[in-house]
């Protein structure tokens, strides 16, 4: 089973993606998301100029020996360019071998741990008042767990927020030059903990409710925040420090209760392996697009099972519905998944560019059975939405000190 060809697409369908698409001598292809929000070109040509001419020729079934071979065998490693890279192909590889077992790729994986895959969706606003009235919506839908994200008052911009656009679609795709954001960490703890005491106020503790930070403060700051938090019960709060230091998660695990999710932007399993080991978070939140694929992240929730950490997959919108539906196989498989983000079901124009099939019932996301990863890319479509530049904000202190956003 030969690689015959692969194209890499860049499409721009409200926001850009990533896209490639594997093809075998025999004319079997699989399909794979290498998006990385506001650097898909490098992406894109580190496919075309290094990767795709490496694979022609090469055995479709080696998924292993062809992960090893782009990783290990680039000398340079990792990265976050070339693991979404690697992690496209990967994808498709997988998506190829389940389409000629025709089997869906969870079965090849060891089969299905749960009957549908528990997400948290987002309720977000400029006011708590308008949070509130989203989240109760959401809670209608039969969402089960939420994440709160509410304008900071008095600073521009604040992460999580649509900024009056209609959502993050649009937020994220027109931005030909990084937007500036202010950070103040005294407002900020000064507001969250009563945008979560008003919701635990209006709708009780049968919601499960979580929050990202968005690594803005530091490992003392943030475990002042968990236990500012800690009367809310949230579910998990998501990345309050950035992850250079590891053992940063240490100094918020011996203060707070409250569990602690991180993971979005690692792309190798050595990443995570001291806050994993030694339990100083609860979720990890690799994406397979920015972790290099099923394979690796198969290892990483070993791993992180062997040691109580539960896999929380990052599922923002700038992972195309591709990296989705390989959520949805590793999620059905991973005995140690415990929730995956979701941000709803797209656009009319993402869904004419990329063909895949899910249903909400009940605060649990379900996928019909198809050989393969079940989704797929329409090239013709794809061509109708060129690829716009647009970067991801920037975040300074009211100093001007530039800061994580
Ligand atoms: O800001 O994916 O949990 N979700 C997130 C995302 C990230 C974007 C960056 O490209 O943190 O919204
Ligand atoms: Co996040």
């Amino acid at each position: 089973m030969k690689i015959k060809n692969i194209k890499v697409f860049v499409c721009c369908p409200g926001r850009n993606f990533v896209t490639v698409k594997v093809i075998t001598e025999e004319g079997t292809y699989g399909v794979g998301d290498a998006t990385l929000n506001g650097r898909e070109l490098a992406v894109a040509a580190y496919l075309e100029e290094h990767i795709v001419p490496c694979l022609i020729g090469k055995d479709a079934h080696q998924i292993e020996d062809i992960w090893q071979y782009l990783f290990k065998g680039a000398y340079w490693q990792n990265g976050a360019v070339s693991v979404a890279a690697i992690a496209a192909i990967d994808m498709a590889l997988w998506d190829i071998k389940g389409k000629l077992a025709n089997m869906p790729v969870y079965q090849l994986l060891g089969g299905k741990s749960r009957k549908g895959i528990t997400v948290y969706g987002h309720a977000n606003g400029e006011t708590i008042e308008e949070v509130l009235n989203n989240l109760e919506i959401m809670i209608d839908e039969g969402y089960k767990v939420v994440r709160l994200q509410c304008t900071i008052p008095n600073i521009k911009g604040t992460y999580g927020t649509l900024e009056g656009k209609k959502n993050y679609y649009e937020l994220q795709g027109n931005r030909p030059l990084p937007p500036e954001q202010e950070w103040s960490t005294a407002k900020y703890m000064n507001f969250i903990p009563e945008l979560f005491k008003q919701a635990r106020a209006k709708f009780g503790y049968d919601i499960e409710l979580c929050h990202d930070v968005h690594s803005r403060l530091s490992p003392i700051e943030a475990s002042r925040l968990g236990k500012l938090l800690e009367p809310y019960k949230l579910y998990f709060l998501e990345d309050p420090i950035t992850t250079e230091n590891q053992e940063g998660y240490k100094v918020i695990r011996e203060h707070t209760n409250t569990p602690l999710a991180t993971g979005e932007k690692f792309n190798t399993l050595w990443d995570a392996k001291e806050m994993i080991q030694n339990q100083w978070i609860d979720y990890v939140r690799t994406a397979i697009t920015h972790g290099g694929g099923i394979t690796p992240l198969k290892k990483l929730a070993d791993f992180a099972s062997l040691h109580h950490v539960r896999m929380a997959p990052h599922g923002a919108p700038d992972l195309s519905p591709i990296c989705l539906m390989a959520h949805m196989h590793f999620n059905l498989w991973a005995p140690n998944f415990g929730i995956q983000e979701f941000v709803g079901f797209g656009t009319p124009e993402l869904n004419k560019v990329f063909n895949y099939e899910i249903e909400l019932i009940d605060g649990l996301l379900y996928m019909k059975d198809k050989p393969g990863l079940g989704v797929d890319f329409n090239e013709e479509e794809a061509k109708n939405f060129p690829y716009k530049r647009s970067y991801l904000p920037v975040s300074r202190l009211e100093d001007g000190t530039l800061w994580n956003w």
